[in-house]
């Protein structure tokens, strides 16, 4: 376990496109993580196969990369105790008809390519790092006290 664990979040297409930043960005907030990284980019098609590389000989692998190259995502970086799992948590199951309402697609994904939001999977040691040297280059991630309590991170 880790107060300062940071975890690889990205707002997808489809969530971009209807205007969900804000709201993702917003729930990850309240929940008392802290944000260390932020863009917004068109992702160039080399890094989205490298980005979803674990799913490479699975049937919805080339759509899946299609998908996450038709238009604009924000990669992100948040910090916290057990970052990763929380937002696992945060964000519900892949399939919105499983995701449980309350969770960010159980209450906003449209179907399962659809699905608003990725992030590292808990499940799969060393996903975090992976990702997050895929999509941020060190001097992108900042380092900041947000809080003088210790109780907060
Ligand atoms: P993500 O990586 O995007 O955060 O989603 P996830 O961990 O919840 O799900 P994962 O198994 O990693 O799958 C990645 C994305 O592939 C699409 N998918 N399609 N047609 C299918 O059976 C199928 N299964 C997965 C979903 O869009 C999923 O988010
Ligand atoms: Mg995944």
């Amino acid at each position: 376990m880790s107060d300062h664990e940071r975890t690889f979040v990205m707002v997808k297409p489809d969530a971009f496109a209807r205007g969900l930043v804000g709201e993702v960005v917003s729930r990850l907030e309240d929940r008392g993580l802290k944000l260390v990284g932020i863009k917004v980019e068109n992702m160039p098609r080399e890094r989205a196969e490298e980005h979803y590389g674990e799913h490479e000989d699975k049937p919805f692998y080339d759509d899946l990369v299609d998908f996450i190259t038709s238009g604009p995502v924000v990669p992100m970086v948040w910090e916290g105790q057990d970052a990763t799992r929380q937002v696992r948590q945060m964000i519900g199951e892949t399939d919105p008809l499983e995701a449980e309402p309350g969770t960010i697609r159980g209450d906003y994904a449209l179907d399962l390519g659809r699905n608003v939001v990725h992030a590292a999977d808990h499940e799969d040691e060393g996903a975090n790092e992976r990702e997050i040297a895929i999509h941020f280059d060190d001097d992108e991630l900042i380092d900041y006290d947000q809080h003088d309590a210790e109780w907060l991170y």
